[in-house]
């Protein structure tokens, strides 16, 4: 999801400085810590998340911080470099402001409640759920706190600055509210708030990517079982770059598309009469071509590969190496592109531009509808590759892309 209107900070100010510089012109005195949590790239297996799949995201360097302190008094007051008003509520108003459904999700196309801007509901309804983790006696004697978030993940990039915010926010509650969560149950919490408090339906990658980052690595993760394995990527070894092109076309999950894949998988494992897509092989697709309308049988056809994807994606690195997954990636966004039907002219620009000019892989990555593309390419192909990218965004009359690379970097951590 995006923080809309949001404006990034300037890239020579980090995270870490701006949020603290913002937390003194906020409360005139210093904070207590700040802590820090990654955005992220998702390597392969798009949209398997909430069919209980496979995924291979990684934690990048782009960061978002949060610097807080505790206050006496029962409320909460978040600011942010997205924002010129701060917004400040009492904790005990978080349950009617975000009343829990329950079903892990509101109905898609909801928004986070009127009376809270978007980008305000993300660390508060991370308080709002780290609190619904404890007795109600226990939750009712929390202190209240300040916070102050800056970002440099770029917004609406498909690199989940969302999980990013939500990261930094719920490490630095769960530290001065000594509650001693594990980040398992912090992406859980992060999950909780995007669903629930925000009103995006996503699923469970970003936050664990987030929580979970480790440096020239990917996290492997279950969705089922949220057991984790991290997966080395050995870029750097192998002369590689992640090159991001960020078509800068903003995409935002609480609305449209998202939403209704979601429900097409939903109803295709209904269908097949199983939990999850998970549960299904490519084996059972001709079953699921009798039994589904034409497009809702593509959507399950990309979960269904793209599950198989990632496992490939898996043995191809530990066996070969990370020059062995181009074909892989390559295919994920043939899926998305036809099957699933997310990507846009941009996307698609990026990756035929990138592969033609001597890309190892490409795809888009994240959620879709906007958002950036990867591609992986040889170190001394990175000025080529880009200036190509450039080109054909140029003759094709598109908006400039923004282009940079990414390494696959930690997870959260308290960095003041
Ligand atoms: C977005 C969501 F937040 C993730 O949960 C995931 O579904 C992704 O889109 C698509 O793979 O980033």
């Amino acid at each position: 999801a995006i923080l809309s209107d949001g404006a990034q900070i300037s890239v020579e100010i980090t995270a870490v400085a701006g949020a603290a510089e913002l937390f003194r012109a906020l409360t005139g005195s210093a904070p207590t810590g700040v802590w820090s949590a990654p955005g992220r790239a998702n390597l392969i297996g798009e949209h398997t998340d909430y069919n209980d799949g496979f995924v291979l995201p990684f934690a990048i360097q782009h960061r978002t911080a949060a610097a807080a302190r505790l206050r006496a008094d029962g409320r909460i007051r978040v600011a942010s470099t997205f924002a010129s008003e701060p917004v400040e509520v009492a904790l005990d108003d978080l349950d009617a402001l975000f009343p829990a459904t329950g079903s892990g999700t509101r109905t898609p196309g909801d928004t986070a409640p009127a009376t809270v801007p978007e980008w305000a509901a993300y660390p508060l309804g991370i308080a709002w759920a780290l609190r619904g983790l404890i007795p109600a006696w226990a939750a009712a004697t929390l202190p209240g706190v300040d916070i102050a978030i800056a970002s440099d993940v770029p917004v609406g990039a498909g690199l989940s600055s969302s999980a990013a915010i939500e990261g930094a926010a719920a490490s630095a509650l769960n530290e001065l509210w000594g509650l001693g969560l594990d980040p398992v149950t912090l992406a859980q919490a992060g999950r909780r708030a995007e669903n629930e408090a925000v009103g995006a339906p996503t699923g469970i990658m970003d936050q664990m990517a987030s929580m979970l980052g480790h440096a020239d690595a990917a996290v492997f993760l279950d969705c089922r079982s949220l057991e984790t394995r991290s997966i080395p990527l050995g870029f750097a070894e192998a002369g590689l770059e992640v090159l991001v092109i960020d078509t800068g076309v903003k995409h935002a999950h609480s609305t449209g598309g998202y939403g209704e894949r979601r429900a097409s998988c939903e109803r295709g494992a209904a269908a097949l009469g199983i939990a999850a897509l998970r549960d299904a092989t490519p084996a059972d697709l001709p079953r699921a071509a009798e039994l589904l309308d034409e497009v809702d049988f593509r959507r399950v056809r990309h979960v269904v590969t793209e599950d198989q994807r990632v496992l490939d994606t898996v043995a191809a690195l530990a066996a070969d190496g990370p020059r062995a997954i181009g074909d892989l990636l390559v295919a994920s966004h043939a899926s998305l592109r036809d099957d699933f039907e997310i990507s846009i002219p941009e996307l698609d620009a990026a990756v035929e531009a990138a592969l033609a000019h001597g890309a190892i892989g490409a795809r888009m990555t994240g959620g879709g509808f906007g958002g950036a593309a990867i591609a992986l390419v040889d170190h001394d192909a990175v000025e080529r590759v880009s200036d190509a990218v450039r080109r054909a965004f140029a003759d094709a009359g598109f908006a400039e892309p923004h282009l940079f690379t990414v390494t696959p970097s930690d997870g959260p951590r308290r960095d003041v």
